[in-house]
């Protein structure tokens, strides 16, 4: 298996300036005849390349005329041309089956419809093609299938449309937008159909449409709504208007991820489109917004200008995501929004950069393209961006990207080419920034203060900051970055103070070398240095704060995400103190200083709700090494178990003092809801409130407080989370998608017959293995957060995952590859965990037939 690089870049040999597409459709016969215009790029003999994958070759044709055998070659995975003509009309008919097609890239079939996914490199398993981003072209497709087909979609505007013979019919489509076949899409099948319209600032009518399953018309009223506003907000914060007369989105059960940005036509996993208050929570309705919004905002960053090579991927997934958390951030809420965020790089991209996967936000080098859809090129890309945006400012950022499309509008473009349009935006130098593109690793800022008296007997407080970067696996030297992080010295009456030397600029320091000093001057006052205020950068913090520090931030710092930080760091002390002394019980002073903290925020219900939320025990692996995993939950277990103890009656004050108002989805009820069921889940520890969780789902009128009691009722004895789980499951049988909440809350239970348990769910009747959500949901949930269970110390988990992941990958080796991640992060823990979790990878690297989506990231984690 050969690894690309991406020093290896050359230009395309050609160009394809148009492709005409006919595909007449049926499960195991479908037939694509393609027909491109193709141009020589410059003076060269090479032969035309077209990439392909699976399929059936029929037939080629040059200018009209068939291509003889001496002509061309056909690889494993390519077709070559040998051809001296510079311009010729290029015509190949081929066939696939996608009623085969499990592995759900190229053209597959979805619960009887079909659909298209292209990117990254999927576009071959439908045509011979130059499957790479920067080819850009126009495209008229045809799409021909039986009467019983009802609905042919395809990329752009519909521009004409007939029968043919008695029972088929077509559709034809053409984009006028040039562009790479990876955001080729095509979809045909039977749904139910909901229409709207949009009128862009400028006037222009944009007709919405919205596929769904049949029946499912009311979950998709949401959505709906939401593309709009997504539309509204990329018009007013970044002038950016859409392009085609129609907008279309389809709805699908069978997809290896969210959803996908194909021009004019996005193709949705169905629980990022349906949403109604039965059966979404608050977190769905959320997703299903952002991601509306994420496919959206693609149209202007990833399709007008895409990139020029997979290495670049963060080009347009960074930008995307952070355009992303800006829309949610403006229509939610700023503070929920950023908790939600640093948990996913905290719990994720901190464990991917400690692992043997960790790459920079753009890597080097790729063996299968799917398995860097990363947290590191998504999340921490975002960061990267971000940090733009603070260094920039708003305005700022808006220039920089507007030149961004001034100079790029219609090109497959890099990394370097954002940088420089943002350089162009600002006095400052961004050539150290850039940096953030090629080293990988989490940095570490340290924090020292040290007090000192002066001649004068003025006190003197010297803080210093200091970063470095731990080696990682794909690179060994790290250098300096550039780093801006917020900071605010405050002193235990909430007094703010400013440095003598006027480093803190807008609350802001830069720390572009391995370390900096400023000093404070402060009489008969103790100062407390308030870090990375609401994550500035994408770093681990280091600063060593007593509790009454920890106390003083969560009472007076300014930045809200700092005092909810205080509190995180406040607990995972407390979890610390319990591994290192089992059986030891949390001082006083703490449970009276969280008393304090509950009354001081018991109006702000969106702070206290995630304030009274302790650090995942994936979190709190990422302030550890060397991690005895039951002895970690045993004491995070220990810890929530006193909380609750101590808290008890200002837990109950905080829940029966939230009164439910008839339900909406609105932010203040959200709020509510939030913090009402994390205040649940603490009292569940508490056999005396078991009455509490079942009276709330017996009176829920909506899934956020139906799930909150399922999940408190996880804490009690079983037979009342039987019970609980048998009526749910009754009530949502014939919902998948809603029984996927219920089938991740069996695999994460903590109970000796685990495994006797996930067999039985992989047996239920809305149970395949061919479905993702539902692999997810069973093997996914188990392997990612049934930490105890997956990292049993009889080797039970790891095997269990192993051999489900040997069945899987022959189904679908893109999925496999995800759920395998767990494995390939043994660095942080124990060697009797280690040597267990590579027993395992070495079953699955021995076995034959692998794909090399798992075997990557298997071979690196073995290397
Ligand atoms: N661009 C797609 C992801 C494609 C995944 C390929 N394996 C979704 C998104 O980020 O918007
Ligand atoms: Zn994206």
């Amino acid at each position: 298996v050969q690894a690309k690089r991406r020093a290896d870049y050359q230009p395309p040999a050609f160009s394809i300036a148009t492709v005409d597409l006919h595909i007449t459709l049926h499960p195991t016969e479908t037939k694509v005849v393609s027909t491109l215009a193709i141009a020589r790029n410059g003076a060269h003999n090479a032969p035309l390349v077209l990439d392909g994958d699976g399929l059936e070759l029929n037939a080629i044709a040059v200018n009209g005329e068939a291509l003889s055998e001496e002509f061309y070659t056909l690889g494993d995975n390519t077709l070559s041309i040998n051809s001296e003509l510079d311009t010729f009309e290029l015509v190949i008919t081929t066939t696939i089956a996608p009623e085969h097609n499990k592995a759900l890239e190229g053209l597959y079939l979805s619960g009887g419809a079909y659909c298209t996914q292209c990117e990254a490199e999927g576009f071959r398993r439908i045509t011979y093609f130059m499957d790479r981003p920067d080819v850009l072209s126009v495209y008229t497709v045809t799409v021909v299938a039986d009467k019983s087909i009802p609905m042919l979609l395809a990329n752009g505007n519909p521009v004409d449309k007939g029968d043919i013979g008695a029972s088929s019919h077509f559709v034809k489509w053409h984009d006028p937008h040039p562009k790479p076949c990876y955001l080729f899409a095509l979809v045909a099948g039977d749904f139910d159909l909901l229409t709207d319209s949009y009128t862009t600032s400028s006037g222009k009518e944009v007709a919405l449409e919205l596929y769904v399953d049949k029946g499912k018309k009311s979950q998709g009223v949401f959505a709906l709504e939401s593309l709009k506003r997504a539309m509204k907000w990329d018009e007013d914060v970044f002038g950016l208007e859409y392009d085609l007369d129609i907008y279309m989105i389809v709805a699908v059960d069978f997809f290896n991820m969210g959803a996908m940005e194909n021009k004019g036509l996005n193709v949705f996993n169905s629980k990022f489109v349906l949403a109604d208050q039965e059966s979404a929570t608050d977190d769905d309705f959320f997703n299903v917004e952002s991601v509306i919004a994420h496919e959206y905002f693609h149209n202007w960053t990833g399709n007008r200008v895409t990139c020029r090579d997979w290495f670049q991927l963060s080009l347009k997934e960074g930008l995307t995501v952070f355009r992303d958390q800006q829309f949610s951030a403006d229509m939610t809420s700023a503070l929920s929004n950023r908790i939600k965020h640093v948990r996913v790089m905290r719990e994720h991209q901190f464990a991917e950069d400690a692992s043997a996967m960790s790459h920079p936000i753009r890597p080097e080098e790729v063996i299968e393209m799917n398995n860097f859809y990363t947290v590191t090129v998504y999340d921490k890309g975002a960061e990267v961006i971000r940090m733009f945006h603070t260094l920039l400012g708003p305005d700022g950022f808006r220039r920089g990207m507007d030149e961004y499309f001034k100079r790029h509008d219609g090109q497959a473009v890099t990394c370097d080419d954002f940088i420089s349009a943002m350089q162009s935006a600002t006095d400052l130098d961004l050539t150290q920034f850039a940096r953030w593109y090629s080293q990988s690793g989490t940095p570490v800022i340290s924090v020292e203060h040290k007090i000192q008296n002066d001649d004068n007997d003025d006190v003197i407080h010297t803080f210093t900051l200091s970063q470095h970067t731990p080696a990682t696996s794909d690179q060994s030297e790290k250098e300096s970055l550039y780093i801006p992080v917020n900071i605010e010295i405050i002193d235990d009456e909430g007094n703010t103070y400013t440095d003598n030397e006027s480093m803190i600029q807008n609350g802001m320091v830069i720390l572009n070398a391995p370390s900096m000093s400023f000093t404070v001057n402060a009489e008969n006052a103790s100062l407390t240095p308030v870090v990375l205020g609401n994550f500035s950068a994408p770093a681990k913090v280091e600063n060593p704060l007593d509790t009454a520090s920890l106390l003083t931030i969560f009472k007076y710092a300014k930045d809200p995400f700092n005092r909810w930080d205080a509190m995180q760091t406040l607990y995972d002390r407390c979890i610390k103190q319990i591994e290192d002394a089992p059986g030891c019980a949390i001082s006083n002073d703490i449970w009276e200083g969280i008393k304090q903290a509950i009354a001081q925020e018991q109006s702000n219900l969106e702070l206290l709700g995630e304030c009274l939320v302790t650090p995942s025990f994936e979190t709190l692996c990422q302030s550890r090494s060397n991690i005895n995993v039951s002895a970690l939950s045993k004491a995070r277990k220990a810890f929530c178990d006193q909380f609750a103890q101590a808290l008890e009656q200002e837990l109950l004050q905080v829940f029966n003092n939230i009164d439910a108002a008839s339900y909406s989805y609105t932010q203040d009820a959200v709020n509510q809801r939030r913090c009402k069921n994390v205040v649940l889940a603490h009292l569940a520890r508490l056999p005396q409130h078991e009455g509490a969780i079942v009276a709330q789902f017996d009176a829920a009128d909506n899934m956020t407080d139906t799930l909150g009691a399922l999940r408190s009722a996880q804490h009690c004895n079983s037979a009342t989370f039987d019970t609980l789980m048998a009526r749910f499951e009754a009530t949502w049988n014939h919902d998948p998608l809603v029984l996927d909440k219920w089938f991740a809350l069996h695999a994460t239970q903590n109970r000796d017959d685990i495994f006797a348990t996930i067999t039985m769910l992989c047996e239920h009747p809305q149970f395949a293995m061919s479905n993702p959500n539902r692999v997810r949901s069973v093997i996914g949930s188990f392997a990612f957060y049934n930490s105890e269970r997956f990292h049993a110390l009889d080797g039970s988990g790891y095997k269990f995952v192993t051999d489900y992941l040997l069945k899987l990958d022959a189904v679908n080796p893109q999925v496999a590859a995800r759920i395998v991640t767990p494995l390939t992060q043994w660095q942080g823990f124990a060697n009797e965990h280690q040597v267990l979790m590579k027993q395992q990878l070495g079953r699955l690297l021995n076995h034959k037939g692998l794909s090399k989506d798992v075997f990557e990231k298997v071979s690196k984690s073995l290397a």
